[in-house]
């Protein structure tokens, strides 16, 4: 088995006698093996193999108040392979959390220990489930501990099949870049996934090369073995530069009669006949403990008064110092300009990066905060990860790179929604108005992306006036939420004075005439206002809303302008034109008597200089004067 770690190794002091953690695992198989076959759903067999794991690191390794489970001096435990949650849900009843009995109430309705884990249970920090992202949210739980100066410690749990996913090694690269050695991870190598065996099933040696290469600190252990266990995460504590993996080798299934290294009894709860069997045959083992056991308490020193970053201990604002008619200014830059404002001396803002610092304007943050920004390099997946980490604890945590790329981190964004986690994205160079680098960079189905999470917060500004108030108001917004940033300057449209709103859209024209109704976002904005010029010399009266909130958007708003326009409705947008800006106004108009005519991209685009693609793309001022005059001569 590679180098091993054996108890040997260890000269630590006593710790809680081994023939007890081995009793308490044996009580976690039990619960794991009782709930999931009440529930008649769930994965027994992936709690079997961890459980001396989560025995030894709940019950002898990490101090942490039960009662208060999200105090900044606690060690941290992020169950990545979320499919385990009994067995995560069984130590927290067995350290007193709640009532072991509740544990039978998995996955049902009425119950938050749901079939993976939520933030919605005190005691669960990122919502887990989709595999290869538990690391990543580690790496935001550490750093955000070296920033407060608590000398906590982050747990991650890994699956062996999970740590296929690339995700994990973008967090590997990083927690060693960062030398992470507050973060210990596990993998549960228990030779088998879902429908068959893992990769390198139990190759202990290349596990271990390639953790090293990366830049941390292996070790080898048997994952039923408490004092190695034991020894393991002993070690684990004494680096000072580097983060550890504990590779422990498990048997799937393990103390489960029959089911011991079984192919095909993944997610399989165990009949209840069967489970009395199981249950019978492990409660002979146990020899009379007298359970909870009492984790071990945080030592609390001289930082004992060091609390989580409150979310809003204070919202700063800052005037932006754009001028109605001046300079044009391009809206990604306001952001920079406006985060590096208000999160100078905003303790809880973070802002993480992809190596495009110079592009996002996140660069204007890194100079007067460089203790708080992190550089993500190319690893947008783990950027967000970390984003999710950090929000955990009270962070507010920007997220900045090309909005198309953020596609490539979806699954981490759907999860952190599902944790309802505040993190905030920032997407620039949106659209074909980025211009000569072509689609590749081109965000062009993000809005679709990012809208169609429920409570995903989405403000798309059409200056620098309205990006940099959009900063301040997902600053300051606790969900998760999306800023898409043009990238090209545009026309300074709002006096600096001018009140945003989250759910509220801007009418910049208006009288008593018109006759249709634009409603545009972004780039489009400056179009919409130009077309309604020309459609004015021609006589023809049309209002302008610039949509601004686009999730959630302002349906009263709407609803009023299209009744007063006639029910004739032109939306513009530089994105796609499933998905974006047409299809949010189509929702929000669906009861009304309307006609909307949505202008979008309908091709894969070209390169080209921005102004050349707005109108070969058809979301250019002449396409919609031509689509108002032909919507008024058909209506007529
Ligand atoms: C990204 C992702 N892909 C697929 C799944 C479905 N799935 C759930 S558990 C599992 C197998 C996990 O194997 P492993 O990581 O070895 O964990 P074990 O249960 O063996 O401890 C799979 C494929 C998932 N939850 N997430």
């Amino acid at each position: 088995m590679g180098t091993a770690v054996t108890t040997a190794e260890s000269s630590r002091a006593p710790h809680r006698s081994a023939a007890l953690l081995h009793e308490i695992a044996t009580q976690l198989r039990i619960d794991s093996v009782r709930a999931t076959t009440a529930a008649a759903s769930g994965h027994p067999t992936s709690c079997a193999s961890c459980a001396e794991i989560m025995s030894v690191l709940f019950f002898e390794v990490m101090r942490y108040d039960v009662q208060e489970p999200r105090a900044a001096h606690n060690d941290v435990f992020v169950l990545s392979k979320g499919h385990a949650a009994p067995i995560l849900y069984a130590a927290w009843a067995e350290a007193g959390a709640f009532p072991r009995e509740h544990l039978l109430t998995l996955r049902r309705l009425d119950s938050d220990l749901e079939g993976h884990p939520t933030p919605r249970l005190p005691f669960v920090d990122v919502a887990t489930g989709s595999l290869g992202q538990g690391l990543s949210a580690g790496i935001g739980l550490a750093l955000d501990a070296r920033l407060l100066g608590v000398d906590r410690r982050t747990y991650v749990l890994m699956g062996d099949g999970e740590s296929a996913e690339g995700s994990v090694w973008e967090a590997a690269e990083l927690g060693a870049r960062y030398g992470l050695h507050n973060l210990c991870a596990t993998i549960d190598i228990n030779r088998l996934g879902q429908s068959q065996p893992t990769m390198l099933q139990y190759e202990m040696d290349v596990y271990k090369a390639r953790w090293e290469s990366f830049g941390w600190q292996a070790l080898v252990v048997d994952g039923h073995d408490i004092d190695a266990l034991l020894a393991a995460y002993e070690l684990a504590s004494e680096s000072h530069d580097r983060p550890t993996i504990v590779l422990a080798q498990t048997v799937k299934g393990k103390g489960l009669p029959g089911l011991e290294g079984k192919e095909g009894e993944h997610g399989k709860p165990l009949a209840p006949e069967d489970a009395k069997r199981a249950v019978a045959a492990l409660e002979a083992e146990l020899h009379g403990h007298d359970g909870p056991w009492a984790p071990r308490m945080p030592q609390r020193g001289a930082e004992s008064n060091v609390r989580p970053v409150g979310m809003r201990e204070r919202a700063p604002t800052a005037a932006p110092p754009y001028i109605v008619g001046g300079k044009p200014f391009a809206p990604r830059k306001a952001f920079g300009a406006a985060l590096a404002a208000i999160g100078r001396d905003w303790p809880a803002i973070v802002a993480i990066d992809g190596d495009v610092r110079n592009s996002t304007f996140t660069e204007y943050f890194g100079a007067v905060a460089p203790e708080r920004f992190f550089e993500g390099y190319i690893a947008e997946q783990n950027m967000v990860g970390m984003a999710m980490g950090f929000a955990a604890r009270g962070r507010i945590p920007f997220v900045a790179t090309f909005g198309a790329f953020f596609s490539r981190a979806f699954d981490f964004v759907r999860m952190a929604c599902i944790g309802d986690t505040g993190i905030k994205l920032a997407g620039t160079h949106v659209g074909v108005s980025i211009g000569e680098d072509g689609p590749s960079q081109m965000g062009l189905e993000d809005l679709a992306m990012m809208c169609a999470e429920p409570t995903m917060t989405v403000l798309y500004p059409a200056d620098a006036t309205s990006a940099w108030r959009a900063t301040e108001l997902v600053a300051a917004h606790a969900g998760p939420c999306y800023l898409r940033l043009g990238r090209p300057d545009a026309p300074i449209i709002y006096a600096a004075d001018e009140q945003f709103e989250v759910g509220r859209c801007k009418v910049l024209r208006h009288s008593d005439t018109d006759r249709a109704l634009i409603v545009a976002g972004g780039v489009a904005v400056a179009e919409a206002l130009s077309a309604h010029d020309d459609l004015a010399t021609s006589g023809v009266q049309v209002r302008v809303i610039d949509i601004f909130s686009v999730q959630p958007v302002d349906r009263a708003a709407l609803v009023t302008a299209a009744r007063a326009c006639g029910g004739i409705v032109i939306t513009v947008e530089d994105h796609y034109v499933h998905g974006g800006i047409g299809d949010v106004v189509l929702a929000a108009l669906a009861e009304e008597r309307c006609v909307v005519h949505k202008l979008g991209v309908r091709e894969i685009p070209h390169s080209g200089a921005p102004k050349e693609l707005l109108h070969r793309y058809g979301i250019s001022a002449s396409h919609i004067v031509t689509t108002v005059k032909a919507a008024l001569a058909h209506a007529s």
